[in-house]
């Protein structure tokens, strides 16, 4: 499977398929060491191609019948990837019987070992190590499943649909049989056997159908899914509320699984999703955790409708499902939250980890056109950049106008194999729109710039407004066409209060929503009768995924972050003031000069601390932007200056707002620990975020000792912990040892402290992380292990690209190895790769010998992608 040079797949490749699969039967006979996989396939031939190819990987082909007749050996051919048969009649009965090895399945996709369980992950293409079918998510098939397994080891027996029959067999073994009446493309066919601990609920659907809710999870950790619970029913009721869908079987079941790759998987009716993001109780899972495991449980609920009764025609379709189910997981956190807090909390992801990937070797379209690994499509594009586009829609028409399309999209597609073009074409239908422009967000790579230049006569008492696009070079597009970029505005007078907004190019939404549209290069608006010049607020709520790049006044910006009404924009404000800030002190780190901490931020972020509004919200707009946002803007990645400048800025605020900073810690500290209201959610970050700039005065580590110590759950008692592991006090190391005794047999609480340490920007940072990775509770087999240790090292901007330090080397060997048995995972670590272009030289050469080493160690097509991408991306790369 490893290959030097793997082959690319096209989507103008794409052909529908030769042979539909009418109907499937799968018996699965689990034993310890090996699993024997029974496929009955009743096949019909669609088009004129005589011989069927199957996708199949790594399997032990043990029988095969045609129409129950055994099909001659001369007749059919396997390849390392496929099984052939020639010549196959129109209409027939293929039986294969393969066995296939859970226990030596190491990448985690198909059939695999969890501990003493076993489970599938199939998305997108693990059924074919499973058996020999049509694995492409245009075939769907109606599945019956049987499992049989030795019962007291395996005492339940999950696959999707309902629940068909149940029977006891000899030599101390059972089975159960599944019926799935919707048809499915294979990728979410699931499987689970096990001995597990289970929650039961119920949730009653609008046409008064009650559906039963299990969730399950090892023995012993049952207990801790019931916030999960909760939350599915909430997103139940959301979505016949907000959609109008109602759920179809008459069970929905959830397992948490310890070693998954991914977060979660929507397999129809039978969820299975990494445990971190089920499990949770106050005392070992964060605030941030529930709100996690909130919208996953969602996001995957969601999916029921828009993924599984609508499904994608091929794999470069996927954001027709992702994009539009982050979006519907993002609306629903809005609704049964803070709209605001949400969408900031949206945006600062999108911007970190989107907007990094589009600037990057690695940028592509939301529907790419080409890839070496299907696998490598689950990415912040498909995803969020995704999500955004789905987003822009709504704003255009609308809430009701998009709820109309959306309508208009299920009854169209149910039970098909659909294209983003035709998800696109829905919405415009409903709302009599013609969107041929606005397409390109789904072809063109890279986040589009808008420059903003104002200009303001006061004689004339008139404004006027320039708007300019434009979009730099992606790989392989090197020139961009205009984009229909639907922008949110505002005008705010001196006193606060808003401009009544008349013009002919600002149409107003059925949400009252003024909305202006960018559709050249260029755009000029004039604004008349205004008496002072206004304040711009533009792109309200992030409206549309671009670069804003506006040369606004201190005195403007502290207009908005007192004034806006929206308040995505009040945050922004004191987002571009930090910003701005920080960069100007990075650059006089580099070169060695003093600067000052920006008072007009510091008097901004003391007037917000002040007054008592959202805390939630206050404690979003004291937080600095983050690194990899920041880099963004520079054109050279220095790593210490950046470094330097943050601390200067956070110990600036630190210094300049204690008096406040203290009042609003001691105000909040120990309030109500145990309410899960977003209110006291909002309060904790405020309070953790002021214990966060506290820790750099003297004294801080004793407060935020003393908080670790004293911490009734699990948010407190980490961010106490977070600001001593960046501390150089002597409570750190006492403060590490306690936490890891205590917890040293929970695994998702021990993550977490590999995780802050492996983030902790102290210069030691590197030399931790090497001995963490021999760490007897280290474990390099579990996903989320590596991720808490490697990924969050790899994300640490400060200490991954510490010049003095032999990172990339060390990093570089740890894919390498981790490549070996989970390609997966080591596709993931080697994203940290993607900014070593804005490296100085000599950091530069030491990133690039470590990709060519990884490029030169026979890697897997996935990890191969991203590496060989990101070397392209220096037409200069180092030689060695
Ligand atoms: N669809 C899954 C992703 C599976 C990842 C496969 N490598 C989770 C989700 O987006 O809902
Ligand atoms: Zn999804």
């Amino acid at each position: 499977m490893k290959t030097d040079e793997p082959k690319k797949i096209y989507l103008q490749d794409y052909r529908p398929p030769d042979f539909e699969v009418q109907k499937v039967d799968l018996h699965f006979d689990l034993y310890e060491d090996f699993c024997r996989v029974q496929s009955t396939l009743r096949i019909r031939r669609l088009g004129t191609v005589r011989d069927l190819v199957l996708d199949g990987i790594d399997l032990q082909l043990e029988k095969i019948t045609v129409d129950r007749k055994p099909w001659p050996s001369a007749r059919y051919h396997i390849s390392p990837e496929s099984l052939t048969l020639d010549d196959v009649p129109d209409q027939f009965t293929l039986e294969t019987v393969v066995k296939i090895f859970p226990d030596k399945n190491t990448d985690l996709e198909g059939l695999y070992r969890s501990g003493p369980m076993f489970c599938t992950q199939c998305e997108p293409q693990g059924f074919r190590k499973i058996t020999y079918y049509l694995d492409r998510p245009d075939s769907m098939s109606q599945f019956t499943v049987t499992v049989a397994a030795d019962k007291k080891k395996y005492p339940i027996l999950l696959s999707n649909g309902n629940r068909a029959e149940q029977k006891d067999l000899p030599d101390g073994r059972h089975q159960v049989t599944w019926e799935d009446p919707f048809k499915k493309p294979a990728y979410l066919f699931a499987l689970v056997a096990g001995d597990l601990g289970v929650i039961h609920d119920s949730f009653t659907t609008f046409s008064e159908k009650k559906i039963g809710l299990e969730i399950y999870a090892p023995h012993g950790q049952q207990e801790r899914c019931w916030h999960a619970m909760e939350c599915l029913k909430k997103a139940m009721k959301w979505d016949e509320e907000r959609f109008g869908r109602e759920y179809d079987l008459t069970a929905y079941l959830i397992v948490a699984v310890d070693d998954f790759n991914a977060g979660a998987m929507e397999n129809k009716g039978l969820n299975i999703f990494n445990s971190r993001l089920v499990l949770a109780d106050p005392i070992s899972a964060t605030d941030s955790d529930y709100f996690n495991i909130e919208s996953v449980i969602a996001h995957e609920y969601f999916h029921n409708w828009t993924g599984n009764r609508v499904t994608l025609r091929d794999w470069f379709e996927l954001s027709l499902k992702e994009g539009l189910t982050v979006f519907r997981d993002q609306e629903f956190s809005m609704d049964v939250g803070s709209r605001a807090v949400v969408r900031i909390e949206s945006v600062n992801d999108l911007r970190q980890k989107q907007f990094s990937e589009d600037a990057g070797p690695n940028a592509h379209p939301i529907r790419p056109e080409s890839c070496y690994a299907v696998d490598n499509f689950f990415t912040p594009t498909i995803y969020e950049k995704g999500a955004e586009v789905i987003r822009m829609m709504q704003t255009m028409v609308g809430r009701p106008g998009f709820r109309k399309g959306m309508d208009l999209y299920f009854s169209r597609y149910d039970g098909q194999a659909v294209t983003i073009e035709d998800f696109a074409q829905a919405i415009a239908d409903a709302n009599e729109q013609h969107w041929d422009q606005f397409q390109l967000w789904y072809s063109q790579a890279g986040t589009p710039t808008v420059t903003v230049e104002e200009d303001y006569d006061p004689v004339k008492k008139s404004y006027h407004l320039t708007l300019r696009q434009s979009c730099g070079p992606s790989p392989g597009q090197v020139v961009k066409k205009p984009f229909l970029i639907p922008l949110l505005i505002g005008l705010l007078r001196k006193d606060g209060s808003e401009v009544n907004l008349r013009h002919p190019d600002v149409t107003v939404n059925s949400e009252g929503q003024k909305i202006l549209y960018l559709r050249d290069p260029e755009k000029t608006l004039l604004f008349h009768d205004l008496p002072e010049k206004p304040v711009l607020s533009l792109n309200r709520q992030f409206s549309a995924p671009v670069h804003l790049q506006w040369r606004a006044t201190d005195e403007e910006l502290l207009h908005l972050l007192a004034y806006d009404s929206d308040d995505f924009n009040r945050w922004e404000a004191g987002q571009i003031l930090a910003t701005q800030n920080l960069l100007v002190l990075t650059q006089a780190a580099q070169a060695g000069r003093s600067h000052a901490v920006s008072p007009a931020l510091l008097a901004g972020l003391q007037k917000v601390l002040d007054n008592r509004s959202d805390p939630a919200l206050q404690a979003m707009i004291l937080q600095l932007p983050e690194d990899s946002y920041l880099v963004q803007m520079q054109a050279v990645l220095h790593a210490p200056a950046m470094s330097a400048a943050r601390v200067q800025l956070e110990l600036g605020i630190a210094n300049g707002l204690q008096t406040l900073l203290r009042e609003t810690y001691e105000n909040l500290n120990g309030k109500n620990p145990h309410s899960r209201d977003p209110l006291d959610f909002g309060r904790r970050h405020l309070k953790n975020t002021a214990l966060f700039y506290l820790s750099f005065l003297p004294g801080g580590a004793d407060l935020a000792f003393k908080q670790f110590q004293q911490a009734k759950i699990m948010t407190d008692r980490q961010a106490a912990l977070q600001a001593l592991c960046d501390s150089e006090s002597s409570l750190r190391e006492q403060a590490l040892q306690e936490f890891r005794d205590q917890w040293k047999n929970d695994t998702l609480v021990l993550n977490k402290w590999f995780a802050l340490q492996a983030s902790s920007r102290r210069r030691q940072t590197f030399s931790d992380v090497v001995k963490l990775w021999d760490h007897v509770d280290f474990n390099k087999k579990n996903p989320n292990r590596v991720y808490s240790l490697l990924w969050r090292f790899g994300e640490n901007i400060p200490c991954f690209h510490d010049p003095t330090q032999p990172t990339y080397e060390f990093f570089a060997d740890k894919i390498i190895e981790i490549d070996r048995y989970n390609p997966q995972v080591a596709t993931r670590l080697s994203g940290s790769f993607n900014l070593w272009v804005k490296l100085p030289t000599t950091q530069k050469a030491s990133a690039g010998r470590a990709l060519q080493k990884m490029l030169r160690s026979n890697l897997s097509k996935n990890t191969y992608e991203i590496v060989s991408k990101a070397l392209k991306a220096e037409d200069m790369a180092p030689t060695i």
